[in-house]
């Protein structure tokens, strides 16, 4: 069900470094349903690699994509507010930047349940959503958004031009680095994108994932880590270029790439790749460290719940999220650390967190169960799920945030380490 690479993803080079292992971990996003509990639940290794020559970060495992993203892959990007109107700004701008009408095509790949398409529909623009995943492709459709039920490629592409489809802009937020054929994603995209058009991508960025110990967020969905270096030259090795990049705070930190055909980066992108370069995050010593700092946060927080189950306290989570099955199972947290997890996403509720094993039930549970912590698994959104759970709060609740260090805070303003 899986493979594992000696040469990198995106430039073939054969000078892979290892620089984390997270051990043998379940799949992310396979919550557990009750009659899963019974059967044996696979486990697969999880080793991040740099490489050498082109400084793209990835894991070693590839899974098969249609075990990750099979009929039950449970993600609804709608289930997030403020990632909804994050979306909601960015389509926005660019419907006035680009001053898009009916006569244009805005193709989306990944395009989940609509959350980003619907902006475009809205206001009369031809849309288009690429995603393998029936549920939320259903839900898009509901929407009125047209939805092809597959994974993009470059055989995709070619399909949709020899139609006489192109595209004036192709979005793509969260999907780069789920793919495993790199090259013909990014050779799809050259292929659909009309001369003149542009490509909006958001991933998570490497920088931050390192700089703020974000490990959770390696998971086998996740082949990639990007940082402007490694793009650059995945982008330029293929006939097309960035023409700007933007640091944005979602999903722990990320980056949103503009991309157009062209063969050369613009002034902007060349000072970010000098920031790169004199940070180093084009060369192995910038990594060297991140194994032993995610130890460091891993002990300290096994140690915690430790501390607070031998005290008698009671501990549960909030956010089933695919970085909590790794926080969890790669730290060696134990099933009986936490007595549930909450989650708003509906199809996850009465399935169980990968691993522990833990029910999952809806956010109200916090208040009618009252327990002493809650470990904030979906840390990238503590914010707004802090305000939304003000009522915990204010009986004396309080939340364990593990990432970038963990410590315990009782309201929007954090506390001292825990
Ligand atoms: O790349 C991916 C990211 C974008 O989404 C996918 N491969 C998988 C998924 O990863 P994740 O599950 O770690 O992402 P989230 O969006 O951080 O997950 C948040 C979880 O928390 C979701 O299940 C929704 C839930 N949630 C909630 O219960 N209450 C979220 C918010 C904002 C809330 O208020
Ligand atoms: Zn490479």
């Amino acid at each position: 069900m899986f493979q594992t690479i000696d040469h990198c993803r995106s430039c073939d080079g054969a000078t892979l470094h290892d620089v984390l292992s997270l051990g043998e971990v379940p799949l992310a996003d396979k919550f557990l349903s009750a009659a899963d509990l019974s059967r044996p639940e696979p486990v697969f290794p999880l080793n991040v690699a740099f490489c050498g020559d082109c400084s793209l970060v990835q894991i070693r495992e590839t899974v098969e994509p249609d075990v990750l993203f099979g009929s039950d892959y449970p993600y609804f990007s709608s289930f997030s507010p403020a990632w909804v109107e994050h979306c909601r700004r960015n389509a926005e701008e660019l419907i006035a930047s680009r001053d898009l009408g009916a006569e244009h095509l805005v193709v989306e790949i990944a395009s989940n349940d609509g959350y980003m398409l619907r902006n475009f529909h809205d206001r009369g623009i031809a849309t288009l959503g690429i995603d393998p995943v029936p549920g939320p492709a259903a839900a898009a459709e509901a929407l009125g958004i047209p939805t092809l039920r597959k994974f993009f490629s470059a055989e995709l592409a070619e399909n949709l031009t020899t139609e006489g489809r192109f595209a004036d802009v192709i979005l793509g937020n969260n999907v780069l680095a789920h793919v495993a054929d790199l090259s013909g994603f990014v050779n799809g995209i050259r292929t659909l994108l009309k001369p003149g058009g542009v490509a909006v991508i958001e991933a998570p960025y490497v920088r931050d994932l390192i700089d703020h110990c974000e490990f959770d967020t390696v998971y086998h969905e996740h082949l990639c880590y990007f940082s402007v270096t490694a793009l650059n030259r995945l982008f330029l090795d293929r006939g097309l270029c960035l023409t700007e990049v933007r640091r944005l705070p979602t999903h722990g930190g990320s980056i949103r790439l503009y991309i157009e055909h062209g063969t050369a980066p613009s002034d902007q992108v060349c000072r970010l790749l000098d920031e790169e370069a004199a940070l180093g995050i084009d060369s192995l010593s910038y990594y060297e460290s991140f194994a032993q700092r995610v130890s460091v946060l891993q002990e300290s927080l096994v140690a915690l719940l430790d501390r607070l189950r031998s005290a008698g306290k009671t501990v549960a989570g909030y956010g089933a999220a695919a970085k909590g099955t790794t926080l969890l199972n790669a730290s060696g947290v134990r099933s009986e650390h936490l007595d549930f997890i909450v989650d708003r996403n509906i199809y996850k509720h009465g399935h169980h967190m990968p691993g522990l094993k833990t029910p999952i039930f809806a956010p109200e549970r916090l208040l009618t169960e009252m327990p002493d912590y809650v470990l904030l698994l979906a840390w990238n959104f503590q914010e707004e799920i802090i305000r939304q759970q003000s009522e915990y709060l204010s009986q004396g609740g309080r939340f364990i945030v593990p990432v970038p260090e963990v410590r315990i805070v009782d309201g929007l303003r954090d506390q001292s380490a825990a």
